[in-house]
């Protein structure tokens, strides 16, 4: 029996016992068989959830490039590691194979060593999805930087606030970029992002568009040029186990977004076994995670996980939407895709229109789908069984996050019988616990509560970029000894997990995890608003949508509301991005608060949800009267 390739259910449940009673065993035999290590560990895990520390294959010494290129080289140098469709439909797609992204990998690591990028370095990563973003990120990693890929779809101020908080000495961005029949001005959004980042004193730019971009003197240089002569070799920098391989921001419940950091070692592991078994991959699939590198779903299964595999991976820089509905389907006829791996969010907008979108294309290369970034709703799930994998190709609805770096609740296609909306059973290695508001665990079936994991993996994030103590409060507080996800999940009688949802104030918008805080922060910053408060209700397509409650100063009272609300959404363009802006704002005069002054956001909630029937207990209110108030102007 091999661990590393799960086949039948029977399998599944030996392996999941083998990984609970003898988990460095268990990782240990994987980490062995099927990766090249410069060095071998000294000690596979220690830990301490408290501290919180921890630490995987410690001792060891690798440089993960080394495992997602140079070991295919020999054996499958002429192989396509990464597949580009671009934006438009009529230009030709890019089959980049092992060896030329061995080339284009070390040239771009040559070019970062040139521009004085060193082991432990910060660079940030701006582009949007062309192959220049994995190369760029993979030649990080080869030179033992830091990456912090910021997704191409933030604001100027968000992207400020991330090159600023890990202290990026280098921005690689592009003059544009494509989306549908749009170009966005990526490098005037940098050059404003620039002008509050005093660390930073080289940007390199990708021309991608061939917009004419102001290129700021001794600052701006045009990547191209520097690659073409560059060198085609270059050796991996030998990198510890625990040295972090990158940073990735996410939002939490207070205004500033987290850095989550990630390591090398456990972080390489964790991604290539869960990819291979949780998608079914074998040799000769072309496979296809539609998710952006800028979010985790991207860096784990797209980059890091499929390479390692030595997969070939599709990397698309468009939108489902462009130049009609039926690009996906497209898309996955003329690579012949065996694998799909995307959102609720999209499968829910696809699902809307004419279902000869699908119809039109061939889809039966088609074997495992995928989905990810919130629940699925049960008419998506079908909608998605039946017209998209016709009934005979598994979805496994993966459930996992930032922190997580891998997949964490998903079914293993072929093997575990699957249910409409249930990620159901925890993968190898995984120690799921459901807590109740004592913190005490519930044990047993037919139960629900808040998700916590008992033990760690490899994975797991091991710090906040320069805050470990909200690492701790965040994620190692709220329950003793046990990692808190933020999820409530529940548990059904045969033990399947469906995740239910946020537990705190994130609220996930198309599959967008977005805190309140920040949102509100911006909101508040217009000088007519004096308070707010934002909720998510339930929306046919995203999800959630955000709901705002603003109470308006005297001197915003007299002006035109409509207006108000352009300008409101204006603001939160520009500090978060277009994702963060509100699909209905209310005015009101008051909002309901505790007596500590908390923000009673459940009731909010209820109303924007038009969900008022039971209220839920009011008595802790300071102000009760305004909830009527409030009501009577839902909008
Ligand atoms: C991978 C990713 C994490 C949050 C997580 C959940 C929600 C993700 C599912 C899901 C239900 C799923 N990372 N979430 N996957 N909820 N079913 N299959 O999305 O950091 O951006 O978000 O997303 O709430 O905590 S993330």
């Amino acid at each position: 029996m091999s661990n590393y390739n799960i086949k039948h259910f029977e399998e599944y449940f030996q392996i999941y016992r083998k990984s609970v009673r003898d988990p460095e065993l268990f990782w240990e035999e994987i980490a062995e068989e099927h990766f090249i290590w410069r060095k071998r560990w000294d000690k596979v895990l220690s830990w301490d959830f408290n501290k919180p520390e921890i630490k995987w294959f410690e001792g060891s010494k690798l440089n993960i490039t080394e495992n997602c290129i140079d070991r295919h080289l020999r054996t499958k140098g002429d192989k396509t590691a990464i597949l580009f469709e671009p934006n438009d439909p009529n230009s030709p797609a890019e089959h980049i194979t092992y060896k030329k992204l061995h080339e284009r990998v070390c040239r771009m690591s040559n070019v970062l060593k040139e521009q004085g990028v060193s082991k432990g370095d910060r660079v940030c990563i701006y582009l949007p999805m062309i192959p220049e973003l994995a190369v760029a990120t993979l030649a990080c990693a080869r030179i033992g930087a830091i990456h912090s890929v910021v997704f191409a779809g933030f604001s100027s101020t968000a992207l400020a606030t991330r090159i600023n908080d890990s202290d990026c000495k280098i921005v690689i961005t592009s003059d544009g970029s494509y989306r549908g029949g749009k170009t966005i001005d990526l490098k005037g959004i940098v050059d404003e992002a620039l002008t509050h980042c005093n660390g930073v004193s080289t940007t390199l730019v990708v021309n991608r568009i061939g917009s004419d971009v102001e290129m700021k003197e001794g600052r701006d240089k045009w990547l191209q040029p520097l690659l073409d002569s560059a060198s085609l070799q270059f050796e991996p920098e030998i990198m510890d186990a625990e040295d972090p391989l990158f940073i990735l921001y996410t939002s939490g419940s207070t205004g500033k977004p987290k850095g989550m950091v990630h390591s090398t070692a456990g972080y390489m592991v964790y991604a290539a076994y869960t990819f291979k078994n949780i998608f079914n991959y074998k040799e000769q699939d072309v496979y296809w995670c539609t998710a952006d590198i800028g979010w985790i779903t991207g860096h784990s299964y797209i980059v890091y996980g499929p390479l390692a595999n030595g997969a070939t991976t599709v990397m698309f820089e468009g939108v489902p939407s462009y130049p009609d509905f039926g690009r996906f389907w497209q898309i996955v006829e003329k690579h012949k895709v065996t694998q799909l791996y995307t959102a609720p969010t999209a499968i829910r907008a696809l699902a809307k229109e004419n279902i000869e979108f699908v119809e039109n294309y061939d889809l039966s290369s088609l074997r495992v789908l995928g989905t990810v970034g919130e629940p699925i709703n049960e008419e998506a799930w079908h909608w998605y069984n039946d017209n998209v994998g016709k009934k005979k190709s598994p979805i496994v609805d993966t459930w996992w996050q930032t922190e997580t770096g891998g997949i964490m609740i998903s079914p293993i296609p072929f093997c575990t019988p699957t249910k409409p909306t249930y990620a159901t059973l925890p993968f190898p290695g995984i120690q799921p616990a459901l807590m109740d508001e004592n913190g005490e665990e519930i044990k047993g079936n037919q139960v629900d509560g808040r998700l916590c994991i008992k033990y760690p993996w490899p994975s797991i994030a091991r710090t906040i970029w320069g805050d470990h103590q909200r690492y701790k409060d965040t994620y190692f507080s709220a329950f003793k000894n046990m990692y808190f996800t933020g999820d409530g999940a529940l548990r059904d009688e045969v033990g399947y997990y469906r995740i239910t949802g946020r537990v705190d104030d994130v609220i996930i918008v198309s599959g967008h995890n977005l805190g309140t805080a920040p949102i509100e922060d911006a909101i508040n910053e217009h000088p007519a608003v004096a308070e707010s408060a934002i909720v998510g209700f339930p929306h046919d397509i995203k999800g959630n949508a955000l709901y705002g409650y603003v109470i308006l100063k005297e001197s915003g009272e007299s002006r035109d509301h409509d207006n108000l609300r352009k300008e409101i959404n204006q603001i939160i363009t520009e500090h978060i991005g277009p994702i963060a802006k509100l699909d209905k704002i209310q005015f009101v005069n008051g909002l309901p608060k505790t007596r500590s002054g908390k923000i009673m956001r459940r009731i909010l909630r209820k109303i924007a949800g038009k969900d008022t029937a039971n209220l839920g207990d009011t008595s802790t209110l300071l102000n009760p009267e305004v909830v009527q108030e409030i009501m009577d102007n839902v909008l």
